[in-house]
């Protein structure tokens, strides 16, 4: 199969080109860190770690990690390192509990990105000839405006859809033939079962690939959305800490996501003790942002666990890989596209007057997420009438949808009927196969 690259040069570059390049970038990054970030700084010097003592990227260890924690603290302009006269836009997480984390972009770090995600659109077959449909959301949220940039550096013609309001996608789709699909796995097997309930087959989609991540999504799930659409389904990663959407991007080759390491600096740690691990070890992602001006973060601790390899590609791209994220260090569930903590849950039984004894079972049931908590009533209610029983399920399930967004199914079960745990609770059974 013919390659298109949006960046031959870097993207096909020996890797001791690239390891030599991103050590010319580390070095003075960690300059302007220091100099910028008196976050940063301060934990430099407690490590004492000078800028002089990073010569290149096997220095990059010496660095200390920074992690969500260090963000909430910093927040909301603490690892700012240029004036903020020189940043022209925010992005922020989609986070729900306590502060929102908020990145800052100048016009350069939107140029990069905006690059990142172009090389996205040509490694999925995309040219100026195509009509690209952005439908991951629009806003604070990276997807849309991430996918948005690179269409237009692209060259194509960009359909800025935003996500929602399906029946507007389906026009618009159909009516101009788009080609590219851009949004969450979830939100592209949604439009896909919409499709087919208007009595649209693969053969009359107009679509010919799609791009999709911002949330893990299986095997099983791309051969679907493929089979349904009748297109390619490449898979994009990254996370709004770093950029956004493109800080990885899968090939023809649909095995993997090379990462743009011109750009960002890959590691893999063992979680429990800040380890690096040799390439093809499974651990926690770690990111250096090489180029970023505005919020160039350091060893970013990203959560997501996964693999590296620098196995040959057969795209003849030479970027190292990363795998498919195997989960997250943390205890963050993303359920239908939202971001769940299970203290949330906590936090509303508390409210509610319950005792904190509950579990959460997530399952995928087609390209569906379930989401059940089992609570167990409190003694007095045990006795209640079944319509009561259900009554009070309602009523939970109402308030943790005030505080998460989405409603669970939420099943009151006997007093000390949940297992405890001797050492950590098991509060969540993800049933979804992700590995
Ligand atoms: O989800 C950025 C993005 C937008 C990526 C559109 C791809 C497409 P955040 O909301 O900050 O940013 O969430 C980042 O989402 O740490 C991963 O846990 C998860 N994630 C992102 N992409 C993938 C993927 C965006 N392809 C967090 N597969 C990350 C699995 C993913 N998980």
């Amino acid at each position: 199969m013919e390659q298109n690259y949006y960046q031959k040069e870097i993207e096909t570059m020996p890797v001791d080109k690239i390891k030599e390049l991103q050590s010319e970038k580390l070095i003075k990054q960690v300059k302007h860190v220091y100099e910028n970030v008196a976050y940063y700084r301060d934990l430099m010097d407690k490590k004492g770690v000078s800028p002089d003592d990073i010569k290149g990227i096997e220095d990059l260890h010496k660095l200390p990690f920074l992690s969500k924690a260090d963000l909430r603290d910093a927040y909301p302009y603490g690892l700012l390192a240029t004036p903020i006269k020189d940043c022209v836009r925010i992005h922020s997480t989609s986070g729900t509990t306590g502060k929102r984390v908020v990145a800052f972009y100048t016009q350069n770090d939107i140029d990069l990105w905006d690059d990142c995600c172009a090389r996205a659109i040509v490694a999925a077959g995309g040219t100026d000839e195509d009509i690209c449909q952005v439908a991951y959301g629009y806003g604070l949220f990276t997807g849309g405006l991430g996918l948005h940039g690179g269409s237009h550096k692209v060259g194509c013609l960009t359909l800025p859809m935003s996500s929602g309001f399906t029946e507007r996608q389906i026009q618009f789709m159909t009516d101009l033939n788009a080609t590219i699909l851009c949004c969450t796995p979830s939100y592209a097997a949604y439009i896909a079962e919409s499709l087919k309930e208007q009595g649209y087959t693969p053969d009359n989609i107009p679509l010919k690939a799609g791009i999709f991540g911002a949330e893990p999504w299986t095997e099983e799930m791309r051969r679907g959305i493929e089979r349904d659409l009748g297109i390619k389904a490449y898979d994009i990663y990254g996370l709004t800490e770093t950029t956004g959407p493109g800080v990885a991007f899968e090939c023809s080759e649909q095995k993997g996501m090379h990462i743009n390491e011109d750009h960002f600096l890959a590691e893999i740690i063992d979680p429990d003790t800040g380890e690096v691990l040799p390439e093809g070890e499974k651990g926690e992602l770690v990111f250096t942002a090489l180029d970023k001006e505005a919020f160039p973060l350091l060893r970013y601790r990203t959560r997501d666990i996964c693999v590296l390899s620098r196995k040959k590609c057969s795209c003849g791209r030479t970027l190292i890989k990363m795998a498919k994220p195997m989960g997250r260090t943390d205890d963050m569930l993303i359920i239908r596209g939202v971001n769940v903590f299970p203290s949330q849950i906590e936090t509303v039984l508390l409210n509610e007057g319950y005792q904190p004894n509950y579990q959460i079972i997530v399952d995928r049931v087609g390209n569906n997420d379930t989401f059940d908590v089992n609570v167990e009533m409190n003694p007095d209610q045990f006795t209640d009438t079944v319509s009561g029983i259900t009554s009070l399920e309602k009523k939970l399930s109402n308030a943790m949808k005030l505080m998460l967004g989405i409603n669970p199914a939420v099943h009151l079960v006997p007093p000390k009927s949940i297992a405890r745990s001797e050492g950590k609770a098991v509060r969540v059974i993800d049933k979804r196969k992700l590995h």
